[in-house]
């Protein structure tokens, strides 16, 4: 298996946010459907010709409502079939509607996460490890993609505060880093070289400890589904989508500012913060509007997503401009 370097993939196939695959190759090939023959269009491909939201799962138990969660009244959630099947999972594939056709491979029982680097609690810990006294809370929060679409989401999830503090960092950590499952097996999106597999994300520990900063286990009151990034991923309501790294399998803390996957495969045009900024333009396009997902006319999209009376304090004095 040859895996292209970033920097020997040419520039075009970065530009779209995404590599152009032949779509119904792809997904016949994901999906183990044998190629029909010429002019023959199989049953399969109408099939799959949109997204598929998810089956409905096991419903979560003890899941508190929260404070920090927008009210009804705030904003409309996006609903289970539009969270479901419209989703960025580059591993199942770069079109919107890939991963709801084949995350359902995904092998998410059991799941264990690697918790390593300067903390005090190394180790390798089970998703039932993770969760034990933990309380699952839903959080409504707004998504903002950076590429200037939203939704708004009904999480279940918990602090990721919680599980830093029962991993005691060590004074040495400044920085959290995220790593996801990579398997050959089930993700046909990581034999394309559109990013350098494993997806990695960061956070400065103190965003990390930020109330809102959560790791999700469901949706809707019900077990997180595959192409949401189950069973555990990280959602970070005042930033890009991007940040939200699914199917988490590693955790390490660092002295050191973690590279991103997507700063590292076009540097000038994402970076390591990735706060939502209506005021600081992608290179290609503008981020002062987005488009909700069921919605017609755009709407402007808000400064640090509509979070900024809670997180701008974890900013003060930094350039938001060049530090993008
Ligand atoms: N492992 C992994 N995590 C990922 C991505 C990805 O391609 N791979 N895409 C990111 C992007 S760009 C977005 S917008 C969100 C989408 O999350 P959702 O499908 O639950 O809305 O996941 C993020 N996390
Ligand atoms: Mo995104």
């Amino acid at each position: 298996m040859l895996i292209k370097k970033p920097a020997d993939i040419p520039y075009s196939e970065v530009t779209d946010h995404k590599l152009y695959v032949n779509r119904r190759d792809f997904i016949r090939a994901a999906a183990g459907v044998a190629a029909a023959g010429a002019g023959v269009v199989s049953i399969s491909e109408t099939l799959f010709a949109a997204g598929q939201p998810a089956p409905h799962g096991r419903k979560l138990d003890g899941v508190k409502k929260s404070p920090l969660s927008l009210a009804p009244e705030q904003e409309k959630a996006n609903t289970w079939d539009q969270i479901t099947s419209y989703n960025n999972y580059y591993e199942f594939g770069t079109d919107k509607d890939s991963p709801s056709l084949v995350a359902n491979k995904l092998k998410t029982e059991p799941w264990s996460v690697q918790v390593e680097g300067e903390c005090a609690k190394k180790g390798n810990y089970s998703l039932d490890d993770i969760l034990k006294g933990v309380a699952l809370e839903e959080r409504i929060y707004r998504h903002r993609c950076v590429e200037a679409w939203s939704m708004v989401i009904p999480w279940v999830g918990f602090p990721i505060s919680e599980l830093i503090k029962k991993a005691e960092p060590t004074a040495k950590a400044k920085f959290i880093e995220f790593t996801t499952l990579v398997d050959y097996a089930t993700m046909p999106g990581v034999r394309q070289p559109v990013l350098r597999w494993p997806y990695v994300e960061g956070l400065r520990l103190d965003e990390a400890m930020h109330p809102l900063a959560i790791l999700a286990v469901g949706l809707y009151g019900e077990v997180l589904p595959k192409q949401n990034g189950a069973p555990l991923r990280l959602v970070v309501p005042w930033k890009y989508g991007f940040k939200g790294a699914k199917s988490i399998v590693r955790i390490r803390f660092t002295d050191r500012q973690p590279m991103n996957s997507w700063q590292e495969s076009a540097p000038q045009e994402y970076g390591f913060y990735s706060n939502v900024n209506p005021n600081v333009d992608h290179p290609r396009w503008s981020q002062a509007s987005e488009r909700r997902i069921g919605e017609f006319f755009k709407r402007k999209t808000l400064m640090f997503n509509g979070y900024a009376d809670q997180v701008q304090g974890l900013y003060a004095g930094l350039d938001l401009k060049r530090n993008y």
